[in-house]
């Protein structure tokens, strides 16, 4: 027997799992604590500083969950690997957004994110998780490729009560609070650390050579997280801070220049750290020591999202960026990067009024209660005159050019580079299981509807 109003909430699971995760990635990783608290110190100053930024965080609820991780990533090996983390994070209220085709970048994966996508549950709580699947396709060597595809066949990366909770969940539409808690549990040993490869040192070392990103997937029991990332206040001045706390920082920020207003998301993150890790015997030789480097910390700021006119231009002035000026594999010319990308986007408007006049951006309406609006005033005039508020709506997605830069600063090889793009978005959304949401409808349904609130509201407060 099962009772719906038993069952806990599917943000509630999220926000276990995602503390969870949170707590087991800093018992890991000592250095991502480090870092947590350096982002706490920065985004405490910055409140300070700025009023008004504190007054709307206030304003928002945001304070409570300020620190706290806005994402995470793993990397999958198989298309049933994908098919069941689909399911998986659909108890916790996440489901597939975006495609990224990061084989534009030379990191042989396509990617989602899974999030939640409505407005109340990303204000409970954002956590999504940057969710890559290898591209064997893209290995050249076909047999390295049956090798890689042969080990992949033979791990199981969830728990048996794993899938049965699962299981339970969509037959019986949730888990009740007993069953929430095992299904955390159960589902964080997924994305647990292993120090014990399942493959000989050799093995290791052929699929490294065809790509690092191939030895991390293929290699290991199941796909560890290799990062988490809290909300940062100022992402300049933590990358600015990081080396003071003993923290690496990649060379340079991802995204859009420092800005007014900010836009899109600024990322950065400290370089992947070289653990200690056992291969398994071979040929009846004793198991070798060895290490391997894919976890790290990150940190982002989030802006308004885009429209795709907004989204164009941003494009093209990056683009312009990387024509201009490429990051070295050693960061040397990191300055003369930011300089250059601060200088092209300058073309890109910086205050909120011009961001929605010139339909750059995304933006929420809400009335604003001033009485005496006049009936049958349209939006703009309504905005001009006050009587509605815009508020540009927060980016919740990922950059394709950011997410490799991400990838190389951490397989090690920090040069910027372009290759054709191979996008098969098709074989991912098959391999899902589902097709993936579009970030661009979620967020122009969320302006149409609430200019339609704000419009009706103003419309019955109107006077004739
Ligand atoms: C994911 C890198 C992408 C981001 O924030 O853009 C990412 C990975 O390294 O697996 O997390
Ligand atoms: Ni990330």
């Amino acid at each position: 027997m099962t009772n719906r109003s038993t069952f806990v909430s599917p943000d509630e699971i999220r926000t276990r799992f995602s503390r969870a995760m949170s707590d087991m990635y800093r018992a890991e990783v000592p250095q991502y604590g480090t870092l947590m608290e350096l982002v706490g110190d920065v985004n405490a100053k910055a409140r300070q500083a700025d009023p008004l930024l504190d007054e709307r965080l206030v304003r928002n609820g945001e304070v409570e969950r300020l620190d706290l991780e806005r994402h995470g990533a793993i990397r999958l090996g198989t298309a049933a690997e994908l098919f069941t983390m689909r399911r998986l994070f659909a108890v916790m209220g996440m489901v597939p957004v975006g495609y990224y085709d990061l084989s534009v970048a030379g990191v042989p994966v396509h990617s989602t994110a899974f999030r939640p996508v409505e407005p109340e549950s990303l204000r409970r709580n954002p956590f999504r998780v940057f969710t890559s699947l290898l591209r064997l396709d893209l290995v050249r060597d076909e047999a390295l490729r049956e090798e890689a595809a042969a080990i992949l066949a033979g791990r199981r990366i969830y728990t048996a009560d794993c899938l049965v909770l699962i299981d339970q969940a969509e037959r019986e539409g949730g888990l009740s609070e007993v069953d929430a808690d095992r299904f955390v549990t159960q589902a964080l040993e997924t994305f647990r650390w292993h120090t014990q490869a399942t493959v000989s040192a050799d093995v290791y070392a052929r699929l490294r050579a065809a790509h690092p990103l191939v030895a991390d997937v293929v290699c290991f029991r199941g796909p560890h997280i290799n990062h988490l990332t809290p909300r940062t206040l100022d992402i300049d001045q933590a990358q600015e801070d990081m080396p003071e706390r003993g923290i690496a920082p990649k060379a340079v920020i991802e995204g859009p220049a420092p800005r007014r207003v900010p836009i899109l998301l600024r990322q950065t993150s400290f370089k992947a750290l070289q653990e200690a890790i056992a291969f398994s015997a071979e040929n009846g030789a004793s198991a070798t020591a060895g290490t391997h480097t894919a976890r790290f910390g990150e940190i982002e700021q989030r802006g308004a999202a885009l429209t795709p006119k907004g989204r164009a231009l941003y494009d093209r002035l990056l683009d312009e960026v990387r024509d201009r000026v490429q990051v070295k594999g050693d960061g040397s010319n990191a300055g003369d990067y930011m300089a250059v990308l601060a200088e092209v986007f300058e073309a890109f408007p910086d205050d909120e009024e011009s961001l929605r006049r010139d339909g750059l951006a995304y933006f929420r309406y809400r009335a604003t209660g001033r009485p005496g609006a006049p009936a049958g005033a349209d939006l703009d005039r309504l905005v001009a005159d006050g009587f509605v508020a815009a508020e540009p709506i927060v980016y919740e997605d990922f950059l394709p050019v950011s997410a490799a830069g991400i990838f190389q600063s951490n397989l090690g090889d920090e040069a910027q580079r372009r290759f054709a793009a191979q996008a098969n978005r098709d074989a991912f959304v098959r391999d899902l299981g589902s097709d993936v949401a579009d970030e661009t409808a979620l967020y122009a349904q969320m302006e149409a509807a609430s200019k339609a609130e704000a419009l009706r509201v103003s419309e019955r407060r109107a006077v004739a």
